[in-house]
């Protein structure tokens, strides 16, 4: 399954944002330091369901809306200098290391300062910690190369060691190749072998950029002076209210409101149930949703996996005349596949016996052969025939 991770300074939102889209319990806390281990749960990134133009409900989404489930990991705060240790520095930055794109969370209200401290709302600038983030990655990154720089020096004097291939191995854990190596290099302007530190900082920040793509969430919008916002604006930040995001959940999870993740407004459907605190706070959040179409925690996720990842959702089946598995369940299983990927893409990430059987596919929504190496768009439903069951 595809993982995102909310990285950042602590005090910004990170476990607000995961309880709100993992429905999961997290500790929450306006000290730094509240999150000691990664809180791992299941997310979901929201898409049409393709019943919708099926003409038959299918069992598996509302209304058409469709909730495909992802990991998202809550990880500890990370303050400056974590790539020597400070705070939780190490263990933050080896729990990325399972991530395939890292949501950094940041106080858009600017009312948390560089060490995760609650300061006056407008006092910091977040645009400043969007750098931080990725100078700590690099150097983490760095680190890790600069220990097993001397080693690798020394065995690029053989002619046939290849310094792309070492330096890629080096970095196990972070998907790197030695292709990744030589663009990265490339892209810092250096030559490995003769670089100075500064161009190899430079070359590992370009490291972090492939391994480990990310998006910037401007959380706590509803604290946030306008002048705070403005400061962000331009940098491509998703805004979001975390803490909105979750007193939706919980209000539509009490039968108090109509609300689905990602939706641009809610509704009320059980007015006389409501505290005059809940309609004061619930209309707080709509006036937010207003101004920025939504809370922003569900966009921020759907942002990651397809925009970022580039990644489309695709239904394999097993009936292509009912659209079903074996057991008559319609569109049972949703896949998040790469763009660019094949049938025979699919067939292996249903189970690799099937990939390895894989014979032919069918377009279910035109009941029509596909070659193996047909490209899969968003909204595919797939039936492989393999033969392997
Ligand atoms: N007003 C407001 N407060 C928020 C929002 N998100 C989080 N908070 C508050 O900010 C504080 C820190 O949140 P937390 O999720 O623990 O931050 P973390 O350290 O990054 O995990 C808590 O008091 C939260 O209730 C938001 O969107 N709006
Ligand atoms: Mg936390």
């Amino acid at each position: 399954m595809i993982t995102l991770a909310l990285a950042g300074k602590p005090n910004s939102g990170k476990s607000t944002f995961y309880r709100a889209a993992t429905m999961a319990p997290a500790e929450i806390a306006n000290y730094p330091f509240t999150t000691i281990d990664p809180n791992i749960g299941v997310a979901h990134v929201r898409t049409d369901c393709p019943c919708k133009t099926l003409g038959k409900p299918c069992g598996n989404c509302t209304d058409g809306v469709r909730f495909v489930p992802v990991n998202l990991i809550d990880v500890a705060g990370l303050v400056p200098d974590a790539h020597k240790g400070r705070g939780l520095g190490n263990q933050f930055l080896d729990s990325l290391r399972q991530a395939d794109a890292i949501l950094h969370v940041v106080d858009a209200s600017g009312g948390t300062d560089s060490e995760g401290n609650p300061v006056d709302p407008g006092s910091h600038d977040p645009a400043v910690d969007i750098e931080f983030l990725k100078f700590e990655m690099a150097m983490w990154v760095y680190g890790i190369l600069d220990k097993h720089w001397s080693k690798i020096h020394r065995q690029a004097q053989t002619r046939t060691f290849s310094i792309h291939r070492g330096i890629a191995e080096v970095f196990t854990g972070l998907s790197i190749t030695p292709e990744d190596v030589r663009d990265a290099e490339v892209g810092a302007g250096i030559d490995l072998l003769t670089a100075s530190e500064a161009g190899l900082v430079e070359f590992c920040k370009r490291i972090v950029e492939i391994s480990k793509p990310m998006i910037t969430v401007g959380n706590k919008v509803d604290l946030a002076p306008k002048g705070a916002i403005d400061r962000l604006k331009g940098t491509e930040v998703n805004f979001s209210t975390a803490a909105g995001e979750l007193a939706l959940r919980n209000a539509a999870a009490a039968h108090l409101i109509a609300y689905l993740p990602g939706d641009a407004a809610f509704r009320v459907v059980n007015e006389s149930a409501l505290s005059p605190a809940q309609k004061g706070g619930l209309g707080k959040i709509a006036e937010v949703m207003k101004d920025y179409k939504g809370t922003g925690v569900q966009q921020a996720i759907n942002r990651a996996v397809f925009e970022l990842l580039d990644l489309i959702v695709v239904y394999p089946v097993e009936d292509e005349q009912h659209y079903s598995d074996s057991r008559g369940r319609m569109l049972p299983d949703a896949f998040l596949m790469k763009k660019g990927s094949t049938p025979k893409d699919l067939a292996f990430q249903v189970h690799t016996d099937i990939g390895k059987g894989f014979l032919y596919a069918v377009d279910a929504k035109t009941k029509m052969r596909v070659k193996e190496t047909h490209v899969l768009s968003q909204g595919d439903i797939i039936r492989i025939v393999s033969t392997a069951k």
